[in-house]
């Protein structure tokens, strides 16, 4: 008999698993499981995993660890899984705030659970410039000097860049740069006084608005700017996406933006990566290998030429840095209360009316930092939110129930805690 192509069967027994001794077999010819698929069976006479790659095996064990109780047993089943959508992803703001090398890694870590391929990296902004660029040397020893609030900076070297990339693969999570231009730049105008046009460096900025920053076109350094730190990225970077920002340019006029990002997405191309820009780069000619990034508007999605792939954020479901609820001691408001009902009870197809389905390549969790000072605080308010994400991006909207979940949800946030990961308590839960 063929094998239906999801199906999950759990059984009323259970045995202990002993995951040391898991069977575990690559079948590159098991092409209905796809690039990330897996099959598990848990019997009583063991446990078994097939895959058709490294990733898809590796998402069944994730499977298996989540269906073990904290005494080790698990129920029997048999369960044939494939993803709903390829880009299930997390975004971490390391500009607004620094966070190590060992809390990225952390992150990443704990992302990967939930078969969580993405980690965006904001990697700058006008508070920080956090990656070492060689040529450019003040960008992130003095534009990653500070952070929101005067609070202690930091850069990555590329050192640093490539530990977290390789942490990354192996966790099947695929890194994704961005490095946000024209606006969101002051700590770049800040370092390089060829980048301004009266050539005079402007203060660091420690606080929390946005829009009034922005590199200029037509300097002679811009281009070579651009160029030298596109090639770093991806030089450094093995995924094959760069983010190139493109959010929030109030302060540069609409056909010098449009230029702009024609003049970034040459150099992408150029360098045989694939382009990732927030929503309002659908407003440039962007070419079909493109993916933009939605957050709060779907008139520019809707914009973005035909073809062109999107990767949705919308700030009322997926903004981790709202508040959970009004008690919440951490979390702005502006895109409303986000607590985990909200974080799981949207269905990507309804986001953007009018966009085909097949555009849309997944799902991406934004946690910005402007108000989050430690990897606490980032732990209180990803978890578990991002599990509701994981979710809507992995299960086909007719096999998602908002009261299984729940009792899934809640195993998982006690699973955390008891690991020391600082989840918040849902009222919910
Ligand atoms: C909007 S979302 C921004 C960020 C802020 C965030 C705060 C987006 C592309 N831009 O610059 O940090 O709101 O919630």
């Amino acid at each position: 008999m063929l094998p239906l192509p999801r199906h999950a069967v759990l059984g009323n027994e259970r045995s202990v698993v002993d995951l040391d001794s898991v069977e575990t077999s690559l079948h590159p010819s098991r092409t209905d499981l796809g690039a990330e698929g897996y099959e598990l069976l848990i019997e009583a006479g063991g446990t078994a995993i097939v895959a058709a790659t490294e990733h898809g095996l590796w998402n069944g064990h994730c499977t298996l660890r989540q269906l073990m109780a904290v005494d080790g047993s698990a129920p029997h089943a048999h369960v044939i899984d494939t993803p709903r959508f390829a880009w299930r992803g997390a975004m971490l703001d390391v500009a607004r705030h620094f966070f190590t090398v060992d809390e990225v890694k952390r992150f990443i870590s704990l992302i990967s659970r939930y078969k969580l391929n993405r980690l965006h990296l904001h990697l700058t902004d006008d508070q920080g410039w956090r990656l070492d660029i060689p040529g450019w040397p003040a960008l992130a020893r003095h534009g990653g000097s500070t952070a929101t609030n005067g609070d202690p900076g930091g850069y990555y070297t590329l050192d640093d860049w490539r530990e977290i990339v390789h942490h990354g693969e192996r966790h099947f999570v695929t890194v994704v740069p961005e490095i946000d231009m024209p606006g969101h730049t002051n700590a770049a105008l800040a370092s390089v006084s060829e980048l301004n046009v009266d050539g005079v460096c402007p203060p660091l900025y420690t606080g929390k608005q946005v829009g009034f920053s922005s590199l200029r076109m037509h300097l002679p350094a811009t281009e070579r700017f651009v160029h030298d730190v596109v090639r770093t990225l991806a030089e450094n970077t093995p995924g094959p996406w760069l983010h190139i920002g493109g959010d929030e340019a109030h302060s540069t006029d609409h056909a010098e933006y449009v230029e702009f990002i024609e003049l970034l997405q040459r150099e992408v191309a150029a360098t045989g990566k694939r382009m990732v820009a927030w929503e309002e780069a659908g407003a440039a000619p962007l070419h079909r290998d493109t993916v933009v990034q939605h957050w709060l508007s779907t008139d520019k999605v809707a914009a973005a030429p035909a073809g062109v792939g999107v990767v949705l954020s919308p700030a009322s479901h997926t903004y981790l840095d709202m508040r959970h609820d009004e008690d919440d001691p951490l979390g702005r408001r502006w895109a409303g209360d986000i607590d985990v009902d909200a974080a799981y009870g949207w269905d990507p197809v309804d986001v953007v009316p009018g966009l085909a389905a097949d555009r849309i390549v997944g799902v991406e969790a934004p946690l910005w930092t402007e108000k989050v000072p430690t990897f606490d605080a980032v732990e209180h308010l990803c978890f578990p939110r991002l599990l509701c994400l994981a979710e809507v991006g992995w299960t086909p909207q007719p096999m998602r129930q908002w009261d299984d979940f729940r009792v899934r949800l809640q195993h998982e946030t006690n699973r955390l805690a008891m690991e020391g990961v600082n989840v918040h308590r849902s009222k919910l839960l």
